[in-house]
């Protein structure tokens, strides 16, 4: 099956009773038992599965390519669940260019845990490699990432990976699978912030683990199951639906957001442009050996380097609405610094690349016109 057609049929069936083309919103906790520990049908309680919630981690699954999807609560519970497999004594090498909550869930939840994480960027090998040792147990990569659009090759990195006994897990929020497929190119496991694309009306908060291995999926369903941080039936519903126009919404943001970095990258107040797209872009030939298009995310700074140059530009904005998140039909435009990664400390930030300059717009599938001239006048 095609991708543009499993993203309406991976996975799903008739609803049995009725014939309901999508399935009904199953909005229960429980399910009758004949006998005690014979339930009546497949389900027993909620947490451990909805069949509203069954319909979205079958289609994660199939858009993904994985064997099971499991739908979490948040992006950042999905993450949660899969550094609940780790133990102290355990390493963790991640991209040095990650989503603030992320950081934040690694740095300081995990603070005390015993695990050990490093920091890295992927696209420096000899760095990343000579990290590796007997106690790393999971490399973390996010790409493209937030909110530097960094990109990192998920098989090479998987080729170095290969034999050892070490989970390799892919954030795929900014690309989605119509964009990247990371269990094709030899990762273990997506994770997706599904309140972006997936859901793609900002309706939502969700996340997503597809998983590779049955084995591996079976004890991650075990640790969701026994933690709770499960997406409730309506939730599921409208990630579902979001996902059956995932295909056709990608599309315009990938159309929209070069065409927007394409304008950014020639505006005289305008220094760098962050586009895996653009020809330019550091990481460009990597991007375009495993991504199909360059998604709708696109990051600049100023000429001025003044950080009062983007907060008057994002205060001026019309069309697109300033606030965090991404990934939505409609356009939105984030100050990383003072919003989605205040949480990273200052010097990290500054050492990274996250300057008080740095603007991040999330392109939605408005039109083209609308968008550029909204852009035009909040330089002005
Ligand atoms: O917000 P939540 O659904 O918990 O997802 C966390 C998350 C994980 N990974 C990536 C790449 C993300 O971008 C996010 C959430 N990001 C934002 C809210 C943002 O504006 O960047």
């Amino acid at each position: 099956m095609k991708f543009e057609t499993k993203t309406i049929h991976g996975g799903q069936h008739h609803e049995p009773m009725t014939g309901a083309v999508m399935p009904p919103v199953f909005q229960t906790s429980t399910y009758a038992q004949v006998t005690p520990g014979k339930p009546v049908g497949d389900y027993e309680y909620s947490r451990a599965a909805n069949p509203t919630r069954t319909a979205l981690e079958d289609a994660l699954a199939s858009i993904e390519n994985g064997t099971k999807g499991l739908a979490f609560s948040s992006g950042l519970a999905a993450t949660d669940c899969l550094l609940r497999s780790l133990k102290a004594g355990d390493e963790v090498i991640a991209m040095d260019d990650l989503y603030g909550g992320t950081y934040r869930l690694f740095t300081r939840i995990y603070k005390d845990s015993g695990i050990k994480f490093h920091f890295v960027d992927m696209n420096d090998m000899a760095a990343f490699t000579s990290l590796l040792n007997a106690n790393t147990k999971l490399v973390w990569v996010e790409t493209p990432t937030n909110p530097l659009m960094k990109v990192a090759d998920i098989r090479a990195i998987a080729d170095v990976l290969k034999g050892r006994n070490i989970l390799f897990a892919v954030d795929n929020t900014f690309a989605t699978p119509a964009l990247q497929r990371p269990l094709d190119l030899g990762a273990d496991i997506v994770m997706h912030s599904a309140t972006k694309y997936l859901g793609g009306h900002s309706d939502v908060i969700a996340g997503a683990l597809i998983i590779k291995d049955a084995a591996l999926a079976e004890q991650l369903h075990f640790q969701q199951f026994a933690t709770g941080a499960t997406l409730g039936p309506m939730d599921s519903y409208l990630v579902l639906r979001g996902i059956k126009t995932l295909h056709l919404r990608m599309e315009r943001h990938c159309e929209n957001g070069a065409k927007v970095a394409e304008y950014l990258s020639k505006h005289p107040k305008v220094k760098t442009v962050y586009f895996p797209g653009l020809e330019s872009h550091p990481y460009h030939a990597i991007a375009k050996k495993q991504m199909s298009g360059f998604g709708g995310m696109v990051s600049f700074t100023f000429a001025s380097g003044a950080k009062a140059d983007a907060t008057t530009f994002l205060e001026k904005l019309k069309v697109f609405t300033l606030a965090e998140s991404l990934g939505g039909v409609e356009s939105l435009a984030n100050h990383p610094a003072l919003m989605t990664h205040a949480s990273i400390p200052e010097d990290k930030r500054k050492e990274n690349g996250i300057t008080d300059d740095l603007v991040r717009l999330s392109v939605g599938v408005e039109h083209i016109d609308d968008l550029l001239a909204d852009l035009e006048q909040a330089f002005g």
